[in-house]
């Protein structure tokens, strides 16, 4: 398939005005193993997996915070405000705390991870959008192609990678989040995942989730797919979307289509 289209169709302005009209990279499609209910009022910014629960980040002001998550039912277990000023964004855990972040204040806050309790905050500079942690390092996005990688601490930046497809720049990296040891971001006012080699930036694969996109059939053009949890014990993946009525566990393909 012609990537440039593929993503066109999903929504306006998504690649580089560079655009391959063709790629190299695989395109892999997704099943669906199982559907769960989601917040229809969460604007999903960030998501993880947890020890059995769901932890999501949302934003928009006046609406931005920090929640725990039963899966079966999507219930609110507990939830932290963020200031009502700022913008809520992506949501990465370390050790026993959640870090999330801001859309445009440069401040991360610090939640303990059993009581959401605030434990601190951290500046940076620049946007906040989507958070994820290797393991070793904060791995963020902030609109642009770069994944700029953080010290956990401090939230110093430590160093950047341009995601590329193609060997062109893919710019809208937003939600992020560490699999198997390479990165899954969703691209944001798209319908697909795509999946970067953390060392090197570059796209390894592209995920089709258009027909997730299509069965929510949002009528708000900014509730777009945006969402990614990880168990890595139970190796299940789950993704949504802001404002969607639905959270899906999904399987993705191991062969291009
Ligand atoms: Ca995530």
């Amino acid at each position: 398939m012609t990537i440039a289209a593929g993503l066109a169709l999903a929504g306006p302005a998504v690649l580089v005005s560079a655009a391959p009209t063709q790629t190299r990279v695989p395109v892999l499609s997704a099943t669906i193993v199982a559907r769960y209910p989601h917040d229809r009022t969460a604007f999903t910014e960030g998501l993880l997996w947890h020890d059995g629960a769901l932890y999501e980040s949302t934003g928009q002001e006046r609406q931005s915070d920090v929640r725990r998550v039963s899966l079966k039912d999507g219930k609110i277990l507990a939830k932290a405000r963020i200031d009502p000023a700022q913008f809520g964004e992506g949501l990465a855990l370390w050790k026993d705390q959640l870090v999330s972040l801001t859309w445009h204040d440069g401040i991360a806050h610090r939640w303990d991870i059993r009581t959401l309790k605030p434990k601190g905050q951290n500046r940076y500079t620049g946007e906040g959008w989507g958070l994820t942690s290797d393991g070793v390092s904060l791995l963020q996005s902030d609109g642009s192609a770069d994944i700029i990688v953080r010290d956990p601490v401090t939230l110093a930046e430590r160093k950047r990678v341009a995601v590329t497809i193609d060997g062109r720049p893919l710019r809208d990296i937003n939600e992020l989040e560490y699999v198997h040891g390479a990165l899954l971001a969703n691209v944001w006012h798209t319908g697909f995942l795509v999946r970067i080699d953390p060392a090197t930036g570059k796209v390894t694969a592209v995920i089709d989730l258009r027909p997730l996109v299509a069965e929510i059939a949002a009528t708000d053009r900014e509730a777009v797919l945006n969402g990614i949890a990880w168990d890595a014990k139970a190796d299940r993946l789950f993704v949504t979307g802001k404002y969607w009525p639905t959270l899906f566990e999904i399987k993705i393909a191991a062969t291009p289509q």
